[in-house]
């Protein structure tokens, strides 16, 4: 059984290539920075965009039929799925996939069907797994779709519902397990407010806290080694979202003692939602050290919500691999596909051709990046432009000698230097030439 019929494992056949289904930049063999761009990349398939997502908006269902649809036993349709996206990965090469507890497995009548259910698809999963070498990236739970979280989960004002989140949590962290994810994911689908009026945002918060301290202490009851990761968003679904911006997690995480036992996973349209760039997320979680894992995806800037489009802006894709590199590389974490195709790209290999242009984007950001470490271009620059602080004012300021009164002291006696031009066009016509030049 093929559900991919006439599609062959995409090939790579570089920049001049006019195939549709083939890469172009991305070689998963081809080193660069000491690593092959496949270790380099780590490139994930989202299971609900990809499998489940059927071309609906906020104005309109279903635009899509699939092939692995067709069952109308739930059940059966999901175990479809499974054998559809392993040979989707397998074509599109795509070594790592993530996935919510509700994408893989339809919920029973309740919570113990619904586990029955979830155990018997993990099982497919296994074998696909083992019959392929892919592996799972990371796992999360979907405690947003259901109308029990119309208040939240860990935040619900409803203590029933933060038992019923921790549940669910507590057996989706025990599938990723099984499954070997490498990360487990917290998204506070709903985790956050609609009016200040009639919510207790002290409480709430406290409570997802703990919710999250049960998730540490879980993971060590059962050795889950994976690393946990919250992925920040400002809005959307609640108008206000408590994991607002990395800057506002970190915040909470320090508050609460969790610090050390989370990292980011940064999702670029997310950024964009919080008025901040991909690159801007992606720098304070690496200057914090806390860079985890990495949604790619894209928005629309005349779009306010989040359209979760393929990433194709190179700017964008070279920035981020930039600080990517500069963190060290991905580690445990990845680039997943975040992102789904639009309504109207109907067809089965517009998945593989959404696929190829975010990978084939990455891939180039990757080695534009690279080029753009190995010739120091930026750290050269910012060395020179720092470079008061090496010596004189500047180093006592740095190595805390001086207070107030010896700084007013010194500006009484020497006034300032001329400032010189901080060449941002400059710098932004040279990082042009890299994406131009680079081969
Ligand atoms: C929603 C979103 C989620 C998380 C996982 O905007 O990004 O799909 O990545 O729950
Ligand atoms: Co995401």
């Amino acid at each position: 059984m093929t559900y991919f019929p006439g599609i062959e494992t995409i090939q790579y056949e570089g920049p001049s290539s006019k195939k549709p289904l083939a890469f172009k930049y991305y070689n998963p063999e081809e080193v660069v920075m000491g690593k092959t761009m496949k270790e380099q990349c780590r490139f994930a398939m989202s299971y609900w965009h990809t499998f489940t997502y059927m071309g609906s908006d906020q104005f309109g269902g279903a635009s899509m039929v699939r092939p692995w649809d067709g069952s109308n036993d739930s059940m059966e349709k999901a175990i479809e799925r499974v054998h559809a996206s392993f040979e989707f990965m397998e074509k599109a090469q795509i070594p790592f996939f993530c996935f919510h507890d509700r994408d893989i497995a339809p919920a029973g009548k309740d919570l113990k069907e619904t586990n029955e259910r979830l155990d018997i698809i993990v099982a497919v999963i296994k074998e696909e797994m083992k019959r392929t070498g892919i592996k799972c990236l990371w796992g999360t739970t979907n405690a947003f779709s259901s109308e029990i979280f119309v208040h939240g989960a860990g935040t619900s004002c409803n203590a029933t519902v933060f038992a019923y989140a921790a549940a669910q949590i507590k057996k989706a962290m025990e599938i990723t397990k099984d499954l070997g994810g490498e990360n487990y994911v917290f998204w506070g689908g709903r985790e956050g407010y609609e009016t200040l009026l009639n919510t207790d945002t002290a409480l709430e918060l406290d409570n997802f806290a703990r919710l999250l301290q049960m998730a540490v202490d879980y993971a060590e009851e059962i050795g889950f080694t994976g690393q946990f990761l919250i992925e920040p968003k400002p809005k959307e679904p609640t108008k206000h979202q408590y994991d607002f911006d990395t800057a506002t997690v970190l915040a909470f995480l320090r508050k609460y003692n969790l610090a050390d036992k989370f990292k980011i996973n940064i999702e670029a349209n997310h950024a964009t939602l919080a008025q901040h760039t991909f690159q801007h997320e992606l720098n304070q979680a690496r200057i914090n050290g806390v860079l985890g894992s990495v949604d790619a995806n894209q928005g629309d800037p005349l779009l306010g919500w989040d359209t979760d489009q393929f990433p194709t802006n190179l700017y964008d894709t070279t920035l981020a691999m930039y600080e990517i590199l500069m963190a060290g590389g991905l580690t445990k974490g990845g680039l997943n596909f975040d992102a789904k195709v639009r309504r109207a790209s109907v067809e089965v290999d517009d998945l593989f051709l959404s696929y190829i242009a975010g990978m084939d984007a990455f891939a180039k950001g990757l080695k534009v990046a690279a080029k753009l470490i190995e010739d120091r271009v930026f750290e050269d620059f910012k060395a020179n432009r720092y470079a008061s602080y090496q010596d004189g004012i500047g180093k006592d300021i740095m190595e805390k000698k001086v207070g107030f009164k010896e700084l007013e002291a010194y500006a009484l006696a020497n006034g300032t230097t001329p400032n010189v031009s901080g060449r941002q066009e400059l710098l932004e016509s040279i990082l042009n030439q890299y994406i131009l030049e680079t081969k």
